[in-house]
């Protein structure tokens, strides 16, 4: 008996997908009046994509981006319970096509809360295959997939990213790890991720240093591994200009976990590896919210400190919990806490190539589709508003007036000429010594000019 030819009969092709979200239009600007209603139960107060903020448009100043890890991939898994968010391309399937599945409902998603950019780490949005090389293809495959969606929405990639955190393989590090066989790995890794990032004309590309850290300094060469990074960002560096990408290489720095030190500890920590390994104007920093408050500090004074040495690159925008030690990845929600970080933003002179990717996550009670909605559009509306807050500050000048007063000094003959190094240590005592006056102390007026900053609420 003849088998009947494969080729003369076709697959039927796949049931159209109920839509995943509830909302079908794209969320709008409706101002501070808007009331919600049944039809429409959601609109943007404050984030008007046209308003022009300091002579650009709201869209370029804020420059939203969707991360597809927390959103697209993240389960709802904590430490002591299984995944509760049961997304329809999570569990038993084919891989490929729910990696698509996936790509459909985030590009959906990106439409509907009216989000310019996006962000992924190449295991985000394909599946790892048996060997590097299918991994990379499947890689490429959903890249594909983004090329064409981003040509018909006009949606941009903010960057691109390699996981080099999640497998076993690089449980001891990835440029750190004890054996040169796994940094040539995630070499191979980075290379793929910075060509498609490349490709889909990403605006920047991102290296977080998940497991560059240690558990332990009894079984670490520290030297050895730091000047392993090193050599590893100059790797990226040379690729990057080699094949030509013209975005920004950002670091992502973090102190701890997973690892319980990690060498990307904070801005000030990354700026002298990058110095040390003569980068520093190559490579900045994408500063992330709840890794500042991590590694002590405030979310301003990463991105001032970062604007100060000139490696202001990007922001994670998240929050972490005041009670909670640990990186909660919350969607941002704290009005004052976003205004005073979009002001060092804009004193720095604006976003550049970096915009506010959300690497926030729902909590994991949060488990209806459109919750990923309501997230990301009001944590938009919100850094919107302050942007708004932040605008006013600056116009207001009442604190950059403070500030020069403070400091007027330093502009004198007098300071400059000590700034310029035109003074020695022994001629400063000289002239110190014949004095019989000593400098006034004056106030530093805190409190005055917190309630300033609160009448711009
Ligand atoms: C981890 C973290 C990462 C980076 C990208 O805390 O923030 O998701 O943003 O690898
Ligand atoms: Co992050």
């Amino acid at each position: 008996m003849k088998s009947s030819p494969k080729s003369t009969r076709r697959a039927a092709p796949p049931a159209p997908r109920a839509p995943y979200f509830s909302f079908a239009k794209p969320i709008r600007f409706r101002g501070t009046d808007f009331k919600p209603n049944a039809e429409e139960p959601f609109a943007y107060r404050y984030y008007d994509k046209n308003r022009k903020v300091l002579g650009k448009r709201m869209q370029e100043q804020l420059r939203f981006a969707v991360c597809y890890w927390h959103s697209f991939v993240g389960t709802g898994m904590d430490p002591f319970g299984d995944a509760s968010f049961s997304r329809p391309w999570h569990g038993a399937g084919d891989p490929m096509a729910q990696a698509l599945h996936k790509a459909d409902v985030a590009f959906d998603l990106f439409r509907l809360v009216d989000a310019p950019y996006f962000t992924f780490h190449d295991r985000d949005i394909a599946p790892e295959g048996a060997s590097l090389r299918e991994s990379n293809r499947n890689v490429r495959q959903v890249a594909d997939v983004f090329g064409r969606k981003m040509s018909d929405t006009g949606v941009k990639l903010l960057w691109g990213t390699a996981n080099l955190f999640s497998n076993r393989r690089y449980m001891s590090g990835a440029a750190t790890n004890p054996d040169p066989e796994v940094f040539a790995y995630a070499a191979a890794q980075v290379k793929n991720v910075l060509e498609v990032t490349h490709e889909l004309k990403g605006a920047n590309y991102v290296l977080w240093g998940g497991r560059e850290g240690y558990e332990t300094l009894l079984n670490t060469d520290l030297k050895r591994e730091l000047a392993q990074l090193g050599r590893f960002l100059n790797l990226v560096v040379e690729h990057k200009h080699k094949i030509g990408f013209k975005g920004t290489i950002l670091i992502e720095p973090k102190p701890a976990e997973p690892t319980k030190h990690q060498y990307d500890y904070d801005v000030a920590t990354v700026f002298g590896f990058l110095k040390a390994n003569g980068l520093e104007s190559e490579v900045k920093v994408n500063i992330e919210q709840n890794h500042a408050l991590l590694a002590g500090h405030t979310f301003e004074h990463e991105i001032a400190l970062a604007n100060a040495l000139g490696i202001f690159g990007s922001l994670d925008m998240n929050r972490g919990d005041e009670q909670l030690g640990w990186d909660t990845d919350q969607f941002p929600n704290n009005l004052q806490q976003v205004a005073v970080a979009m002001y060092e933003v804009l004193k720095g002179g604006g976003l550049g190539t970096g915009g506010l990717n959300f690497d926030a996550k729902l909590r994991r009670q949060s488990i209806d589709a459109d919750d990923l909605l309501w997230a990301h559009a009001t944590a938009m509306d919100l850094c919107a508003r302050g942007l708004l807050v932040a605008e006013t500050m600056l116009r207001d000048k009442a604190l950059a007036q403070h500030v020069a007063t403070r400091y007027a000094g330093w502009e004198t003959a007098r300071g400059k000429s000590i700034l310029k190094g035109k003074t020695t240590l022994a001629e400063l005592a000289r002239e110190v010594e014949r004095k019989t006056l000593e400098p006034q102390p004056r106030s530093g007026q805190q409190e005055r000019l917190e309630h300033l900053v609160n009448g711009y609420f």
